[in-house]
């Protein structure tokens, strides 16, 4: 690891970039995953590096429709996984819901690696491993199409931190509600999805957990009202001026 000091103005990006970067020496992410990261830092960056307006309007239409699901599931990747495992875990405790591997570059070394970070990070059961049962998501082929029968298989409502976009659409076109936090609005996955995010997945995940504390105590009716005033491609709209404002600015 290099040495990084708290004053550098770009503290916390570069932490996460050398979590990456370890993440990656140890076999936890395909080498790919690096270049995801550096896309999604880019945007990161033009969007100011917080959560915007449209983004908290997401979360919160995303948080609704995560406590009316009745079997909602976290599908994890690698980069997810190495971010945000411990968050994670919060959320699915929080819902109930259960957590399943699905990896776009899967291997069984990779798979193993990434359980085993979920479960350090206190995941008691975690689908989608090696040898689990699977059956494929209709659409899709290869490794990325398998979904747990009691995970994504039965889920009402699936949460896929940076999904790629084939996936996300036949997951919609399965009748899910599909949340996805993608920092490129542009993507087809964000254009897919039922609920976008458009915002850092370390962000996002806490921010989640905060929502729905508070929505909890809602009745049925607001929580349906909440999902009805969301328009994601309004919303998605949204995001995409705030990039053209920032290049207006410099
Ligand atoms: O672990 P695996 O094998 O499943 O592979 C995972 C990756 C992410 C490598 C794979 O799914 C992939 O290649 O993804 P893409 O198609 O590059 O898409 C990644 C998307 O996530 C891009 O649109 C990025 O802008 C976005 N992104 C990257 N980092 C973050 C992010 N969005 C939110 N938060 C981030 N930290």
């Amino acid at each position: 690891m290099h040495e990084i000091s708290p004053n550098h103005p770009r503290y916390h990006s570069l932490i996460l970039r050398e979590k990456m970067a370890q993440a990656f020496k140890e076999g936890i992410l395909a080498d790919t995953a690096l270049i995801a990261h550096g896309r999604g830092e880019a945007f990161d960056y033009i969007l100011g590096e917080k959560t915007t307006l449209p983004a908290m309007k997401a979360i919160e239409a995303a948080s609704a429709t995560l406590l009316l699901a009745k079997i909602p599931v976290i599908s994890v990747n690698g980069n997810t996984a190495v971010l945000a495992a411990e968050d994670v875990v919060k959320l699915a405790h929080l819902l109930s819901a259960r957590i399943e591997i699905n990896l776009f570059y899967r291997t069984p070394q990779r798979v193993v690696k990434v359980e085993e970070l979920l479960k350090k990070a206190g995941a008691k059961e975690v689908l989608g491993k090696e040898g689990d049962e699977h059956v494929s998501v209709e659409g899709l082929e290869g490794p990325r199409s398998r979904a747990h029968p009691q995970g994504v298989h039965q889920a009402d409502v699936v949460l896929v931190p940076l999904e790629d976009g084939d996936r996300a659409q036949a997951l919609v076109a399965s009748g899910k509600k599909v949340i996805t936090i993608d920092l490129n609005p542009l993507s087809r996955t964000a254009q897919t999805a039922s609920i976008t995010i458009v915002d850092n997945l370390v962000r996002v995940i806490p921010l989640l957990i905060q929502e729905m504390e508070k929505l909890k105590e809602c009745s049925r009716e607001e929580l349906e009202e909440v999902i009805k005033e969301f328009d994601n491609n309004k919303n998605i709209s949204e995001s995409l001026n705030l990039i053209a404002q920032h290049f207006k600015k410099s």
